[in-house]
């Protein structure tokens, strides 16, 4: 047998060591210098719009996990490979491992939330893998053993073997088992939770009293108040920034007579309000559900932004978060008299460390790329000829007011009912704007109004139902909402670079009653 196979079963446990050890010293300098997180960021940086959109396509909000799969593949090629060349000259196969050490490190070191700190992940992991494969490497079977003439030889051979599988099998293991426990010891990750747990929201001005019956009660139709555990999450973060609020503190600078400098407690003892506001991501396909509605608890940024005194030259706030992100705001949009808020609360809990904890922005009637930043740190009071935000970067639009949009829930798409009366319904949006009325087409037949459940105000979806009539075959449902501007466009367009249009259409089959 040859020696290649160990060789790359040697390489791969390596790999598993240096990773291990990477994570784990990541846990305590910082998580995002962890290398395979700091690769997969740049990577994530480095995606074009149109590979953006391919992704979230293909793997919905499960891209990241398709990229952590993707990247453990090629890393496990590359360190097999590393095995190979080391068992055949040491000095290539210690070149590739320290050349893809640099890479992580280097990685980590241009993070955006980057420390001095940050390489040191790296090259410990890349140390260890190098001690842990040359101790290998030594112990590979077959070398400088006699032909298998004897059978006392054969015997040799074939128990070392399985000695050297078994030790290399324990080592892959042990670095998996310390990248599991790197990531899940991460010490940010427990302290900040521990801290979120801590905070007491402040009592506030009131959202306005909910009118009832803002949910239709159709079963199958998102509720009106979505949960944070099911809200969906769209962000650049493959480690989720772990911002310690008692060291947080937001810069409002740039185009404004006098700098402002938040803390979390000066933030929390301002006067705060509430308000319902429906999030929508840019990137939601016609009938998709990168869309969610929240009770918003949060200091005006129109008072925030007061306190500066921003430049009547200013028509773009560029907010910053934590780990680098940024995005452009049109200074009205947070002036006017809508609820854009430096939010710290979410339906009465402090926001979810994933939805950006500690404050994050919210602003009605903006996408969230252009507006939502999480974990946000400086808000810069500047021109949008002057500055450009993350995904204007990179191909999409630099404003993105929210499109008006419905969506068909009841039936789903390709199901089966029977004929007689059916219930159909769903939900529609038109932040800043309000839901004016829904209505329905099946096939070619003429729009029929639907009736529209309670209205929760212009900065929330509505939800909607239709009594459908349906007779045996296959039909073809539609459904187009209206705001004071008329109905929604008909004309089919992309996600990229300003938000989806087009109706939604559900096909479904009506059997015999
Ligand atoms: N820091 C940071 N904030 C961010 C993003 C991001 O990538 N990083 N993505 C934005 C986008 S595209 C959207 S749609 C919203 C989503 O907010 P959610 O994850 O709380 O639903 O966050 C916005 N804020
Ligand atoms: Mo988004």
């Amino acid at each position: 047998m040859p020696r290649t196979p160990f060789a790359a079963f040697a390489g791969l446990a390596a790999g598993a060591v240096t990773l291990g050890v990477a994570a784990l010293t990541a846990a305590v300098v910082s998580a995002s210098a962890d290398p395979l997180l700091a690769v997969g960021a740049t990577f994530v940086d480095a995606t074009p719009a149109w590979l953006k959109d391919l992704a979230i396509a293909a793997f919905g909000t499960a891209d990241k996990l398709a990229l952590t799969v993707g990247s453990v593949v090629v890393l496990a090629g590359l360190a097999a490979l590393a095995g190979v060349l080391a068992a055949r000259r040491w000095g290539l196969g210690a070149a590739l491992v320290v050349l893809l050490g640099a890479v992580g490190a280097l990685a980590a070191a241009s993070r955006p939330d980057a420390g001095l700190l940050a390489p040191v992940p790296s090259l410990v992991g890349t140390l260890a893998g190098l001690l842990v494969l040359r101790w290998l490497v030594d112990r590979l079977p077959g070398r400088a053993r006699p032909s298998s003439t004897a059978g006392p030889a054969d015997a040799a051979g074939r128990a070392d073997r399985r000695t050297f599988l078994r030790l290399t099998g324990a080592v892959a293991v042990g670095g998996a088992l310390a990248v599991v426990a790197g990531r899940t010891l991460g010490a940010g990750r427990r302290v900040v939770e521990a801290v979120r747990d801590a905070v007491r929201l402040p009592a506030a001005t009131r959202a306005a009293p909910l009118p009832a019956g803002v949910d239709s009660g159709v079963p199958g139709v998102d509720p009106w108040v979505t949960r944070n555990s099911t809200f969906y999450r769209i962000d650049t973060a493959l480690t989720v920034p772990r911002v310690d609020p008692t060291t947080w503190s937001l810069r409002v600078h740039g185009l404004v007579e006098r700098e402002v400098t938040l803390t979390f407690d000066e933030l929390l003892s301002s006067e705060l309000v509430e308000a319902w506001v429906t999030l929508a991501c840019v990137s939601n396909e016609v009938g998709g559900d990168l869309v969610g509605n929240a009770r918003w608890l949060g200091l005006p940024l129109r008072e925030l932004l007061e306190r500066a005194g921003p430049s009547p030259d200013a028509d773009m706030v560029l907010s910053t978060s934590a780990d680098g992100f940024t995005a452009s705001t049109p200074i009205e949009a947070l002036t006017d008299d809508r609820d854009a808020l430096l939010a710290v609360g979410m339906n009465g809990e402090p926001l979810p460390v994933e939805h950006g904890f500690p404050v994050r922005m919210v602003v009605p009637g903006l996408y969230g790329y252009v507006s939502a930043t999480k974990w946000v740190v400086d808000l810069e009071v500047t021109r949008f000829a002057d500055a450009e935000a993350y995904w204007t970067v990179r191909g999409w639009s630099e404003r993105g007011p929210v499109k008006t949009q419905s969506r068909i829930e009841v039936p789903r798409h390709a199901s089966q009912v029977t004929a007689g009366r059916v219930v159909v319904a769903g939900t529609a949006w038109a932040q800043q704007r309000g839901v004016e009325g829904v209505e329905v087409r099946v096939d070619d037949g003429p729009w029929r109004p639907a009736t529209l459940a309670a209205d929760g105000g212009i900065d929330s979806w509505r939800q909607w139902t239709y009594a459908w009539d349906a007779t045996p075959g296959t039909h073809e449902l539609r459904v187009r909402a209206s705001d004071p501007d008329g109905p929604q466009t008909a004309d089919v367009a992309r996600v990229v670079p300003d938000g989806a249009t087009g109706h939604h259409t559900v096909r479904v089959s009506v059997t015999d009653a």
